[in-house]
């Protein structure tokens, strides 16, 4: 564990169940562990890559956290795993995915985890809640603004801003 919190930004994603209850129950198992600072609008996103799939609610989430960038990709992956994700094909419909998009501004390219998310660049249903919470934060590999990605992104239809706030924000008792 590091001593300084870091500023990390999450990105969820849920295209299976009950998805804005997987959204509210992901963020109650994270504020168990962690600081919920932000959370953007949930926003309704058509699926990209795998089109063949339903759509899904995305949100981003900005967090203070002690964890090292290992220990947090540990909790995402047992809180998915808590949510009923089963290790099935990629890009296939799933309960919760939690995606690790910075993590303050430090490069991470282990095996396991590369951080800045390398997709992040092109994905709508990122960039969209991101420069919502955060369009000043900047990449640390391009130094590019937040809103200046989505700027420069070549497709950002298939977003639309579904729910303001997130109905169980009120719920959690932050760490
Ligand atoms: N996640 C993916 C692939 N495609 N499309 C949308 N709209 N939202 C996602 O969260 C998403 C996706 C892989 O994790
Ligand atoms: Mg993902
Ligand atoms: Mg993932």
């Amino acid at each position: 564990m590091g001593i300084e919190p870091v500023t990390a930004y999450l990105g969820l994603g849920s295209n299976m169940g009950d998805r804005q209850e997987n959204l509210d129950r992901t963020l109650g198992f994270l504020s168990q562990r962690l600081r919920i600072d932000k959370v953007s609008s949930i926003y309704e996103t058509e699926p990209v890559g795998n089109i063949d799939q339903p759509r899904f609610l995305n949100l981003v989430c900005q967090v203070s956290t002690r964890l090292a960038p290992r220990e947090l990709l540990a909790l995402a992956k047992g809180i998915e795993a808590k949510l009923g994700r089963v290790a099935s094909k990629p890009d296939t419909p799933r309960p919760i995915d939690i995606d690790i998009l910075f993590y303050g501004d430090q490069v991470v390219e282990i095996p396991e985890l590369v951080i800045p998310h390398p997709r992040l660049t092109e994905r709508a249903f990122v960039l969209v809640p991101l420069a919502q919470i955060a369009p000043d934060l900047r990449h640390p590999v391009s130094g590019k603004t937040v809103k200046e990605l989505l700027q420069d992104a070549k497709e950002v239809q298939g977003v639309f801003e579904w729910m303001k706030e997130v109905q169980g924000v009120l719920k959690w008792e932050n760490k």
